[in-house]
């Protein structure tokens, strides 16, 4: 089916609506081809709205009959949904439609995944399901009626009666449309119990198909863990008798935080030792951690309309992060964190999908859950917290919770709550909300008279969202490091709000060293000529540390790249002493041990004016890897040997931590014993953690083809497992043959490619090969485009999310450019193309 021609929803359009929903009962007659909905709504004008159409949004929907006030009428269908003449006074609407949940491919509305029904309604899902006001800030009390031949029939809020092939449900809290959630199916509960800080009882499933029962038991603790954690650091407590997590196959994101009922992906709750390794666990966690912060962060409080996503996103975004860091180490979540955010915000905000935190505009909003709606939006949280200190913060958040429950908010009313708390002025602070791109700080010192002085310049480089970027608020975290290594200055908030501002530090006798941006302070790309080297030594700033060696490692791939020069002996021999440190934490000197991605060193080198070259970035990666293969040379036995765990497995951090090092050794120590000890690893493993990172390295050394064919066999019939297997060949493919391998696994009989897990396992592994899907022939963006085509009409969703692997086709040679451009249009020219692809293609494109 064709969508709607492309309209362009603006910001600042927003208008109420006219309607006030008082309460909604939906009754559900389950079938796989045409399942009966039934809703009655009370609806009552609003005073406070602009005149207007009584329009209810609707689509896919066979429209069987409308009353109002028990008379039956005949509505106007339009494009998306339906008009209709309403009495001037209070009424009833009531209404029944016909949907097909079996033939939903797309997973928005109610669908079906392996004989199971579930929904998803966030942004537009709800309007697949019945005609209703589908906008973030209509709010109701929904009672749900559902029949079907199911043993578990389940809705949000508490249920009110259960019989066979029957259940009631009523949640007492009003919500809007998308946070709304069926299940039925033959599952099981793994079953859980919590008292909140105040005496209330609360019951707790996990709800899987058969055969997941072994893997619930990690995300029933992580949901405790998260009830607690909100209870004690944002007094935050669960506010319904139940709480259920189902776990479904088919799903296009992570997971859902529908009120009382989030749905998950299944690869972001079940988890066992045998089958998840422990990076597997520390996502699930959070996850888990995450879905239950929107309880207030996103369901108490929602949001006025789409553009203020990152209200709720931003900010459980935020708060899942110090609940991992709480959990395990903060400087160990802070570097991954930000690694991650320069893997796919930084690329997102310096190409043509950039947009702000709040964009003001978009065709299809399932194309706004972005890193930077999400991660960007978290960052600027932090600054905030920064700015105005840990216990403002908490005030602002405390007096957030008490005047907004029960709204729905803008980012207006966010800031409001901290310029009351503080008395400061947010103004200049909002333009993190409101202007793309990143910033370049650029810094420099001078030091005469025992003043060291340090002039500070931003820029934001135009971009088609923002044409003119002013000045932002950033604060930047300073600490200076003396020549022995001691601390001269301890960290220290410097608020920049200039282009150009600088700060003096005086009575230094001695010339120190200048550690800027602090445990990362705030999203930009910094430029300071820094004496990296001591500070690799001596930093005091645990991020700061790591980054004089990401930094260091980065010029000295870009020195290989531009100028054919060697691996830096500073950076080798720093990072010798750091490895071998054994007072750091394992996960730290793991994390000393990574390389900046490929795709970063492109961008890099783009920034500097020269045209990336995938095969030479990838050829310098390798080089440097055996270079520090040869570095820690005979240390590497004994650093394997020193970080192998002995006592049963935990996915704790400390655990983890070992692992994490203990397997960067492996993949040194693989280039020197030729996957001797890779092989010993993966016959005696007994988690997936060491079988997976003993398969990486055997298939990396080339003797990987007994062993992937034993790991097949061993695990075909666990399909999260399997998409590891399919996703590892991929990401460990030498580039001339990534493609091959790639075109390969979409012939094997469990390539189920309508399911998104399976299909982002190959495609989402390609996209992140960066010299294998940018090799010089196009095979790899010939490919993805032909299966992009495919996926198209059976999950525009998915599809468009996974063209943004073409995002960064600027930065190329004019062949790789004219190659991708030519499969963009060959995807925007194919016939009924999807609202969502077309709007991603055609921002990539433009
Ligand atoms: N709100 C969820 C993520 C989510 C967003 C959109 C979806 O479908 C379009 C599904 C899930 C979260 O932040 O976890
Ligand atoms: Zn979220």
């Amino acid at each position: 089916m064709r969508d709607a021609a492309p309209q362009t929803i603006y910001l600042k359009d927003y208008t109420a609506f006219g309607w006030h929903a008082q309460s909604v009962a939906l009754e559900f007659t389950l079938d796989p081809h045409k399942t009966r909905v039934r809703s009655r709504i009370a609806f009552t004008p609003n005073p406070d709205a602009p005149a207007q159409d009584f329009f209810l949004h609707g689509e896919a929907l066979a429209l069987i009959s409308a009353k109002i006030d028990g008379q039956d009428v005949t509505p106007t269908l339009t494009d998306g949904g339906l008009t209709c003449a309403v009495p001037a006074a209070p009424f009833i609407w009531e209404c029944e439609v016909e949907i097909d949940p079996a033939n939903n491919t797309a997973l928005e509305g109610l669908y079906m995944s392996n004989g199971m029904y579930c929904t998803q309604c966030e942004a537009e899902g709800f309007r697949k399901i019945t005609y209703y006001p589908d906008r973030p800030d209509v709010m109701s009390v929904f009672t749900v009626t559902i029949n079907g031949p199911h043993p578990v029939l389940l809705s949000n809020g508490n249920p009110v009666t259960a019989s066979e092939n029957h259940a009631e449900w009523h949640d007492p809290w009003p919500k809007p449309a998308y946070l709304f959630a069926l299940v039925a199916g033959d599952l099981i509960a793994h079953e859980g119990q919590f008292t909140t800080k105040s005496g209330r009882d609360v019951a707790l499933n996990l709800y899987v198909r058969p055969g997941d029962e072994g893997k619930c038991a990690f995300g029933m603790q992580a949901l405790k863990d998260s009830m607690k954690w909100d209870e004690d650091v944002y007094g935050r407590e669960y506010d319904l008798d139940l709480f259920n997590i189902v776990a479904v196959d088919d799903f296009n994101m992570g997971a859902m935080e529908n009120k009382g009922l989030n749905i998950f992906n299944s690869s972001a709750v079940l988890a066992s030792q045998a089958t998840s390794t422990d990076l597997n666990f520390e996502r699930i966690e959070a996850i888990i951690a995450h879905e239950y912060f929107h309880n207030w962060t996103g369901n108490r409080i929602t949001c006025r309309d789409w553009f203020q996503l990152c209200l709720k996103e931003g900010l459980t975004v935020f708060r899942d992060s110090q609940f991992t860091s709480d959990m395990r180490s903060a400087e160990v979540k802070r570097i991954g964190d930000v690694i991650d955010l320069r893997g796919r915000q930084f690329a997102e905000d310096q190409g043509p999908l950039a947009h702000p935190v709040r964009p003001e505009s978009f065709q299809e909003i399932n194309n706004f859950y972005t890193a930077t709606v999400y991660e960007k939006g978290a960052e600027v949280i932090r600054m905030l917290k920064t700015l105005v200190g840990d216990q403002a913060y908490a005030d602002a958040v405390a007096l957030y919770f008490d005047r907004h429950d029960g709204q729905a908010c803008t980012i207006e009313d966010w800031l409001q709550v901290f310029e009351d708390t503080t008395g400061r002025d947010l103004s200049q602070f909002k333009r993190w909300y409101s202007q793309a791109g990143t910033p370049r700080l650029s810094v420099s010192e001078t030091y005469a008279d025992e003043t060291l002085t340090l002039t500070f310049n931003q820029t934001t480089p135009p971009s088609a969202a923002t044409a003119d970027p002013q000045p932002y608020v950033i604060p930047v975290a300073v600490g200076l490091i003396g020549a022995d290594g001691d601390e001269v200055l301890p960290t220290t908030i410097l608020e920049m709000t200039q282009a150009e501002q600088s700060f003096t530090f005086s009575n230094l006798p001695i010339r120190p060293a200048a550690s800027i941006l602090r445990g990362f302070s705030a999203p930009v790309v910094l430029a300071h000529d820094a004496d990296n080297a001591h500070l690799l030594a001596h930093d005091t700033d645990s991020f700061n540390r790591w980054e004089a060696g990401r930094t260091l490692a980065r010029n000295a791939l870009l020195g290989m790249i531009t100028k054919g020069t060697r691996p830096d002996p500073a950076y080798l021999d720093g990072i010798y002493t750091l490895v071998n440190d054994t007072t750091l934490d394992p996960a730290y000197r793991a994390l000393m041990l990574g390389l900046p991605s490929q795709s970063e060193l492109a961008n890099a080198l783009h920034e500097a004016g020269h045209t990336p070259e995938p095969d030479i970035i990838h050829a310098a990666v390798e080089t440097m890897r055996e270079a520090l293969a040869k570095k820690l040379g005979d240390a590497l036995p004994e650093l394997y040997a020193a970080n192998q765990v002995s006592d049963s497995y935990q996915p704790d951090a400390t655990q983890s931590g070992a692992r994490a090092l203990g397997n960067a050794a492996l993949s040194l120590l693989t280039r020197r014993d030729a996957g001797a000890q890779a092989q010993a690893q993966y016959d005696s493993a007994d988690n997936m953690t060491q079988q997976l990172a003993a398969l990486a390295n055997l298939i990396r050394a080339g003797r990987g083809d007994t062993a992937v064919k034993a790991f097949e066999t061993q695990w075909k019939d666990d399909r999260l497992v399997m998409d590891k297997w399919f996703g590892l060949q991929v990401i460990e493919a030498d580039p001339e043959d990534a493609f091959e391998v790639a075109a390969g696994l979409t012939e094997h009989p469990d390539f189920n490619w309508k399911n998104p897990n399976r299909f982002r396992a190959v495609f989402g592994s390609l996209a992140l090969h960066h010299a294998g899907f940018h090799h010089a022939s196009g095979a790899g963006y010939a490919l993805l485009a032909d299966w992009l085509i495919k996926l198209d009409p059976v999950n525009p969703q998915t599809t468009a999310r996974m063209c943004s692997a073409f995002q960064t086709w600027k930065r190329y040679d004019t062949d790789r450019q004219s190659l991708i451009k030519a499969q963009v249009q060959r995807i925007l020219a194919t016939p009924n193309l999807s609202r969502d692809t077309t709007e991603m293609l055609s921002r990539i494109i433009s």
